[in-house]
Parts: C-alpha cells; sequence; structure tokens
C-alpha cells in the first residue's frame, strides 16, 4: 500500500472522502492527484494521466480552465462568503432558467444530494404526499431516502441498503425497474394517490451510461400526470453535459422539478433544484418547505459556475465536446476490435461507459452481467499506461472540450495494450 493511502486511512474512513476514490470496485491503491491541468492529472510524482474522470463530470471545459481561474482570482479579492444576497447568485439563477427549458425558478445549494433532497422535500409538501419512486441502479446522492434498493427483482419498498437509514425512511422509497414503465405503474396502481414523486435520471450514468428506452421518459411524464404526482429529472450528472439544457433538452421532456449540479460549480461545491414556479413558490422564504444553506450561492463557486455556463454558451462548444467524444470512444472501439474483445459502449454527447459485454446494455440487469474481472484488468493496465478512467465499472467516463488530438493519441497507444492485457486475463 502507498505510503500516501496508509497515512490517510489512519485519518480519514478509507482514506477517502468519497467512497468511490478508494478504488475498492477495481482492487489497489488509488491515485493521489497533485494538480491538473486541461485533460490531464499528475500523481504526486509527476506521472501524467489523461483523464476521464474529471472529477466525474464537473470538468467539462478540462480543468483550471484560464477563465474560471481568473473569475476565482478576481472574486476572492473580494472575499470569500458573506451570508449576504449578491447580485451574481442572480445572474447564475437567470443563465439557469434562460438554459433549462423546465426552470422557472431554482434555489442554489451545495451538492447533488442537497438539490435532490430538498426536490423530494418540496414534491411532497406540494402534493402533500411522502413516498416517492426511484429506480435500481439509479443514484441520487446519499440522502437517508435514497439510499434504498429493491430486494432481488425490481418491485417491493426498499430495505435500507446503508445501515443508519431507519425502516421507517425507506419503507416511503419505492424502487422501479429502469426502462420499464410496466413495472412503475405496478406501484403507482398499488397506492394510486400516495407519491408525491417519480425521480429519474433521464440516462442512468450512476450505472455507467445507460440510455432511455425510445417512450421510457414520456411514459413517465405521463404516469405522473395520471396519477398527480411530481416528476423529478435529476440531471446532476446530465445536466449542461449532453446539451446546455441537458438530458430534458434532448429528450424533449418537461419534469416538474430538476436537480443539478456538477457543471454549474465549474469544479467548486454547487448543487441546485428548480422547476415549475407554482411548485417552487412552496420554498421558503417564499413559501413554508423549509431549505436553508450558510454556503449556498458563495461568491466563489457562483463565480466558478458562471464562467463555466456562459463558455458553454458559446457557439460551437457542444460540437467540440461531441467531436472529442466520438473520436475517443471510436479509439476505444477499434482497440477492442482489433482483439476480438466483446465491447459495449453507450455514449450521449461526452459522457459514454465501455462494457464488457456481448450484448447491449439496457438496465441495470444487462449491466451486472458484464465481466467484472476483465474491466478490473482493463482499468490498471490503462492506468498503468498513463489513462485514467472512472474506478468502477458502473461509472461514467467523461470526456471535455481539452480532450483534442494529443489526449486521444495517447489514449489510443494506451487502449492497445490495455485490451491485450485484458483478453488475456
Ligand atoms: P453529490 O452530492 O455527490 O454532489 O451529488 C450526488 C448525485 C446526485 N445525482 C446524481 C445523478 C449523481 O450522479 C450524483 C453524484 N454522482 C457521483 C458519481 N457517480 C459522485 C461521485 C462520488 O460519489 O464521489
Amino acid at each position: 500500500m502507498s505510503d500516501q493511502f496508509e497515512r490517510a486511512k489512519k485519518v480519514i474512513p478509507g482514506g477517502v472522502n468519497s467512497p468511490v476514490r478508494a478504488y475498492k470496485s477495481v482492487g489497489g491503491d488509488p491515485v493521489f492527484v497533485d494538480r491538473a491541468k486541461g485533460a490531464y492529472v499528475w500523481d504526486q510524482d509527476g506521472r501524467e494521466y489523461v483523464d476521464f474522470v474529471l472529477s466525474y463530470g464537473p470538468q467539462i471545459l478540462g480543468h483550471t480552465h484560464p477563465a474560471i481561474n481568473d473569475a476565482l482570482v478576481e472574486a476572492l479579492a473580494r472575499g470569500t462568503s458573506y451570508g449576504a444576497p449578491t447580485e451574481a447568485e442572480t445572474e447564475i439563477a437567470t443563465l439557469i432558467c434562460d438554459m433549462v427549458p423546465s426552470v422557472d425558478m431554482v434555489r442554489l445549494v451545495n451538492s447533488g444530494t442537497e438539490a435532490t433532497m430538498s426536490a423530494i422535500r418540496l414534491a411532497r409538501a406540494f402534493t402533500g404526499r411522502d413516498r416517492f419512486i426511484k429506480f435500481d441502479g439509479c443514484y441520487h446522492g446519499h440522502g437517508d431516502g435514497f439510499l434504498v434498493k429493491a430486494g432481488s427483482g425490481a418491485l417491493t419498498l426498499g430495505n435500507p441498503d446503508s445501515p443508519g437509514v431507519p425502516h421507517g425512511y425507506a419503507e416511503l422509497t419505492s424502487v422501479a425497474d429502469y426502462n420499464d414503465l410496466e413495472s412503475v405503474r405496478r406501484l403507482l396502481v398499488e397506492r394510486p394517490d400516495q407519491f408525491a414523486a417519480i425521480i429519474v435520471e433521464p440516462i442512468a450514468g450512476n450505472i455507467g451510461c445507460v440510455l432511455p428506452q425510445p417512450g421510457f421518459l414520456a411514459g413517465l411524464r405521463d404516469l405522473c400526470d395520471e396519477f398527480g404526482a411530481l416528476l423529478v429529472f435529476d440531471e446532476v450528472m446530465t445536466g449542461f453535459r449532453v446539451a446546455p439544457g441537458g438530458a430534458q433538452e434532448l429528450f424533449d421532456i418537461r419534469p416538474d422539478l430538476t436537480t443539478m449540479g456538477k457543471v454549474i460549480g465549474g469544479g467548486l461545491p454547487v448543487g441546485a433544484y428548480g422547476g415549475r414556479s407554482d411548485v417552487m413558490n412552496l420554498v421558503a422564504p417564499l413559501g413554508p418547505m423549509y431549505q436553508a444553506g450558510t454556503l449556498s450561492g458563495n461568491p466563489l463557486a457562483v463565480a466558478a459556475g458562471l464562467v463555466a455556463l456562459t463558455e458553454l454558451r458559446k457557439p460551437g462548444i457542444y460540437d467540440v465536446l461531441e467531436g472529442n467524444a466520438a473520436a475517443i470512444v471510436g479509439i476505444i472501439e477499434e482497440a477492442a476490435a482489433k482483439v476480438d474483445c466483446s465491447l459495449v459502449v453507450n455514449r450521449v454527447g461526452s459522457m459514454f461507459c465501455p462494457y464488457f459485454s456481448s450484448h447491449p446494455v439496457e438496465n441495470l440487469a444487462d449491466v451486472m452481467s458484464g465481466d467484472r474481472s476483465r474491466h478490473q484488468v482493463f482499468f490498471h493496465e490503462l492506468l498503468a499506461q498513463g489513462v485514467m478512467p472512472a474506478p468502477s465499472p458502473f461509472e461514467a467516463w467523461f470526456v471535455s472540450t481539452e480532450h483534442t488530438n494529443e489526449p486521444q493519441a495517447k489514449t489510443r497507444a494506451a487502449m492497445e495494450r490495455a485490451f491485450d492485457a485484458a483478453m488475456r486475463n
């Protein structure tokens, strides 16, 4: 074990401040990052990696983007946090409302978890109902009600996935199968007037990258209208990533509430929830639904987020992201084909996931049937070759505007070695 990891484990549970960083699902010691720039990160020994983690999504413009850095330096000179409203918060809220089709009003918080917790509380306040539906394999942060997964099979009242979640809490969460509208209808019919919301990742980015089947999202919209529940799109990952207006723009669906995060902080801690004004009117101090935060709308985070969103509105940015991501996925597929490796790559815009599978990957069961040991060899060989993929077969890979020729060439060289090693496994 690396000395760094050894020392970290003495004072931080598992040596990391977020579990996925510990490499539990791929084995070995995590790389400790020392610095980053553009498409690259470097470890403490100066080893360079082409980075496909990108902080799990925020760094869509690449690390240390000059305009974001300049905005942070400028904001720093004016202070770090006031506990008072600022003009910049109005600016970023206006930008979010302009960019995200269904959002009339938005509240900034400090993480995606805070955003989803608040959105479900708001849906409960608006409908006067307590239950909500999530999907197996979808992840909405570590709020108690979300750490629930059905037992085997698709439909059951939840049992806490994590100790510490009171059964009474978990019981209010029902779990359906992603891409299976019937599994949702069955839950709603069983308790027709008890569900406040259906929350869904419009692209399931926490089981890699599983796309909604045609009609799935529209079907959820119709079911919510039929049973009086709110449709919540968790776009913490897909927001501003797959299109300027997120997955709801891409698939032309209007949810009632949207949760956001990652990209909107430009690499600093920001989450947000927003949606229909008649629903958002319930949020304190305008309405009775309480939600607050000392550092919400923090001047540094807002300064970085404003630049990130402004850059993303520039013409051609999403074409660059699309071009880079298509090139990278092409490199991966070519390298796999060279060694006859059964590989499926699901991609939407600049997020994707390679699966060691010989059949389409359209739901959690398909994801779980992938070859985990081959993935593990693949992951470590890539790392050895200077490429840093997501350290789990259930995490999406991300591409930035900076993943251009040189990072692509370095990725190509590493991929061929990694697939060769995986096939010898
Ligand atoms: P945070 O609380 O981690 O900011 O956001 C929670 C969250 C909510 N909704 C979706 C769709 C998310 O993907 C996330 C967080 N995503 C993970 C990556 N799969 C964060 C990485 C981590 O947990 O360290």
